[in-house]
């Protein structure tokens, strides 16, 4: 029976209302900070690209870990910028870099805050490749030893969970053998399963210092065209050992996000990536856009889609506008 038996505004006619049938909710369980840690002390460059985002020295870290664990947020996410990079990224597997050396500095001044770490070669790599690179060519069976090492580097140094970002073949089983071993059977691990050759990472690339110096990712990362792959994606991680597996970017990919959704009984994660977070600020700093207003409406996007976790550099500047 259509109208005027079925009213559909009955239930939007006032706030208390809207609230009650709210079908999505935001909760700072929902949200994962990434953080840009390097080497040193008091150390806290601000990265143009990434506005209110900045490179923190292990103590810096530490600070905003109890700033961020105060306002209610619950984990973040590291990316190291090392002092050194070479061909292969073993500084990416320096129990002293920056990454091992933040975990120890935030465990001790916030241990109930989750702490994951990127697990990648780009920003460790001369060649700013996420894997080896033989003649031109990025070498993915040669790659998988090293991202293991990283993530037991990791481990060791306390990570909670680790997030391989690198889209090579094989690199969740590889991790999860190699963690196993050394007796870390406990340690999840999060796979950037089906993460895209996108676009949208350039501001983060300029903040980590790891745009690749010849080509792109292409013979690597998802094509942004396909859809049907992530299934393939989704399946081999889940196989090797993945416990949480990632849509990346985010908001540009929705469709995705509800696919895997869909697709899975897992927990989901999803990225709003750097690019996607530059668009909101340049369009509020312009006036075209109530920067609350559409930074809550895109996460809250993600979160319908079908994320359970939406890692987002916007997670300080909303915990305190969730719920209200
Ligand atoms: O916010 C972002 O843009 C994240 C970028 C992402 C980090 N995992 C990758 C960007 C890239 O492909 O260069 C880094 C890959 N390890």
């Amino acid at each position: 029976m259509p109208w005027p038996t079925h009213r559909p505004r009955r239930l939007r006619d006032s706030k208390v209302i809207r609230d009650l049938v709210r079908e999505t909710k935001l909760s700072p369980d929902d949200l994962i900070y990434p953080i840009f840690v390097v080497s040193g002390k008091n150390h806290k460059i601000p990265i143009n690209t990434l506005p209110g985002q900045a490179r923190l020295s292990p103590d810096e870290a530490a600070k905003l870990a109890v700033e961020y664990r105060n306002l209610g947020g619950r984990a973040v996410l590291l990316f190291g910028i090392p002092d050194y990079k070479d061909e292969v990224g073993s500084s990416g597997a320096d129990p002293l870099g920056p990454v091992p050396l933040a975990i120890n500095a935030i465990k001790e001044a916030a241990p109930d805050l989750i702490v994951v770490t990127d697990v990648c070669l780009c920003e460790y790599t001369s060649h700013g490749h996420c894997g080896l690179v033989e003649n031109n060519r990025v070498k993915n069976d040669p790659s998988l030893a090293h991202l293991a090492e990283q993530a037991l580097t990791h481990v060791r140094a306390g990570a909670d969970i680790v997030a391989p970002s690198d889209m090579m073949d094989g690199r969740v089983g590889a991790i999860r053998q190699v963690l196993d071993k050394a007796g870390y059977e406990d340690r999840p691990i999060m796979a950037y399963s089906v993460k895209y050759a996108s676009s949208f990472y350039g501001p983060f690339r300029e903040a980590a210092d790891s745009a690749p110096s010849f080509g792109d990712r292409r013979g690597y990362q998802m094509d942004p065209a396909n859809r049907l792959e992530a299934r393939l994606e989704v399946e081999l991680d889940l196989a090797e050992g993945a416990d949480i597996i990632m849509v990346k970017p985010a908001g540009p990919y929705l469709d995705i996000v509800r696919e895997v959704r869909n697709l899975i009984d897992r927990p989901l994660a999803a990225y709003q990536v750097s690019g996607e977070m530059a668009m909101l600020k340049a369009a509020a700093a312009v006036g075209a856009l109530d920067f609350k207003a559409a930074a809550l409406e895109s996460l809250l996007g993600i979160k319908r889609a079908g994320a359970d976790l939406i890692l987002t550099y916007l997670a300080p500047e909303v915990l305190p506008w969730l719920g209200k």
